[in-house]
């Protein structure tokens, strides 16, 4: 069962009417905690959500015990510019990226409530992890055939998208176009595609022109009440996405992850079986992937 943790937090959206005027006042009252991820929390903040990113970091799945300290802000300063940046190919979630609470300033946002669209809708320019196993095993991912010869981070002849269903335990599974057009209807599954593959090819030529490979991301859409399609969720962050260093690129083995290549390095040397409880990170490997995370943001942003 999940357990609701209410957060007493402030914020300056209660209003109240005296003789005729609007008065936006600060009053404390609880968030519910809609969602819990790894690494995220969803709270409810009346019609809105807030999307909360925490320091918290994962490897192979498993959340380490050590925060990297600023990581929640990078990654919610990067989503926020990458939706800016975005704003003419599809309308997003956002509304605030500063109108949240002060504790969690810098590493949250308010966004719409939406219906969320049940597909992962996946975009790959490189082959990696569940698409390049789909792609030995049958030559296709999500029912997209692919040219013979491919390796692992092999550089894919143009973008494809590759969507999965979204499941609520377990593994998400390949859906063909196909599939997701039965699903929600050809007009939105075309708008899926389209939106999808626009977003990683202006993400990935804006990384490439700042020695960054994006080798894949993945994003999530949900519906306004009269069926408008937006981007949700986080975009083009090393949390939905792979990063890899372009000139460390070298197709036909293992890409070295930008974001978490030191801490992958570093466990990998330790007597764990990469089941949870995850090890504790020591602080040199806390400091080198901390400083991974902002010369990501500043590379792609050209902001400190
Ligand atoms: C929504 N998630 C995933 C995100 C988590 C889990 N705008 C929206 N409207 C309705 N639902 C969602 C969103 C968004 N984004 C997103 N689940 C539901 C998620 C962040 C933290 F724990």
């Amino acid at each position: 069962m999940m357990v609701r943790a209410p957060a007493l937090v402030r914020c300056a959206r209660t209003a109240r009417v005296f003789s005729g005027r609007v008065f936006l006042g600060w009053e404390e009252h609880e968030l519910e905690l809609v969602h819990s991820g790894k690494v995220r929390e969803l709270y409810a903040d009346g019609d809105d959500l807030i999307m909360v990113a925490s320091d918290r970091v994962s490897v192979y799945d498993v959340v380490l015990p050590t925060p990297i300290p600023g990581k929640g802000q990078v990654l919610t300063q990067l989503s926020l510019w990458w939706f800016g940046q975005l704003g003419d190919v599809i309308p997003n979630h956002v509304i605030s990226g500063t109108d949240v609470p002060a504790e969690w300033a810098g590493r949250a946002i308010r966004c719409r409530r939406l219906t969320m669209l049940p597909v992962e809708c996946i975009a790959r320019g490189y082959l990696a992890g569940l698409g390049l196993a789909s792609y030995q095993q049958s030559g296709t991912i999500s029912g997209v055939r692919l040219p013979p010869g491919l390796g692992e981070g092999s550089r894919l002849p143009e973008p494809i998208f590759t969507p999965t269903t979204k499941a609520a335990a377990g593994h998400d599974e390949p859906m063909t176009y196909d599939e997701v057009a039965a699903l929600v209807g050809g007009s939105m599954a075309a708008e899926l595609q389209r939106a999808t593959l626009e977003v990683y090819r202006r993400g990935a030529d804006l990384a490439a022109t700042r020695g960054i490979v994006i080798a894949d991301t993945k994003l999530e859409f949900g519906l306004l009440p009269d069926g408008t399609v937006m981007l949700a969720d986080e975009v083009l962050t090393p949390d939905s996405s792979r990063f890899w260093l372009a000139s460390e690129w070298q197709p036909g083995r293992p890409q070295r992850s930008l974001d978490k290549q030191f801490l992958r390095d570093w466990s990998a040397g330790l007597d764990w079986d990469r089941r949870p409880p995850g090890p504790a990170i020591p602080p040199d490997v806390v400091a080198a992937t901390q400083a991974r995370y902002r010369e990501l943001y500043t590379r792609m942003t050209g902001r400190e």
